[in-house]
């Protein structure tokens, strides 16, 4: 069985994103009896779906299991729904201007990850998480919409906190505003993804793999 682990390049100014990293460091492994294909999605509107889907095509990906940074966010924040909007700007400047993923779309997807198996096993793994039941309406959300709908397996978004190097520049920029914010990290969001990828694979095999 494959799994595909998705993290998003760096956004907003930053020159580093914790959950590209992590879907980096999970790819080649293998997670309970699956093998993980890692791969980094633009942070682009409607391309990050179209990447992600046909990254788990050419894996055959019986799972998926994506991340993106979620800026003062102090648990890993496992993400029941997506909705049908984009708002804001992406990398190459374009706007989501408030317009729906998919025309005529439902309003909102839920994650078909455990949500509850994912939370109890990162927890297992002594990392803090919660489920979360807004991903925004940015690109995280977008792939928490898109990727399930365009998708006959499993698949659903998880959100991480920023790295503690990432708090430490924006408290260098940014003085008082910045400072103190939330941060984990990456070996820890590491063990945590691997914590999902294990629960994500438990259920698909209940029994014997
Ligand atoms: N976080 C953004 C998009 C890319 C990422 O890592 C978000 O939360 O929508």
């Amino acid at each position: 069985m494959r799994v595909l682990v998705t993290g998003y390049e760096p956004f907003g100014g930053s020159d580093v994103n914790p959950s590209a990293e992590i879907a980096r460091s999970l790819d080649g492994r293998e997670v309970e009896g699956a093998a993980v294909v890692g791969r980094v999605l633009p942070v682009r509107w409607f391309e990050a779906i179209r990447v992600a889907a046909a990254a788990a095509a050419e894996a055959d990906a019986e799972a998926v299991v994506m991340f993106g940074q979620a800026g003062g966010r102090a648990a890993m924040a496992i993400e029941r729904i997506g909705i049908n909007v984009c708002e804001g700007k992406d990398n190459a400047g374009e706007d989501g201007a408030g317009r729906p993923i998919v025309e005529g779309g439902p309003d909102g997807v839920f994650s078909r990850l455990p949500v509850h198996d994912v939370v109890a096993a990162m927890r297992s793994a002594g990392v803090p998480a919660e489920i979360s039941n807004s991903a925004g309406t940015y690109l995280c959300n977008h792939a928490a919409y898109g990727v399930p709908q365009a998708l006959s397996i499993p698949a659903g978004f998880i959100h991480v906190p920023m790295l503690p190097e990432q708090v430490v520049r924006l408290e260098m920029q940014g003085g008082r505003a910045a400072a103190g914010r939330a941060s984990m990290p990456l070996e820890m969001m590491v063990r945590a993804a691997e914590a999902a990828v294990a629960a994500t694979v438990r259920r698909l095999q209940p029994v014997a793999r």
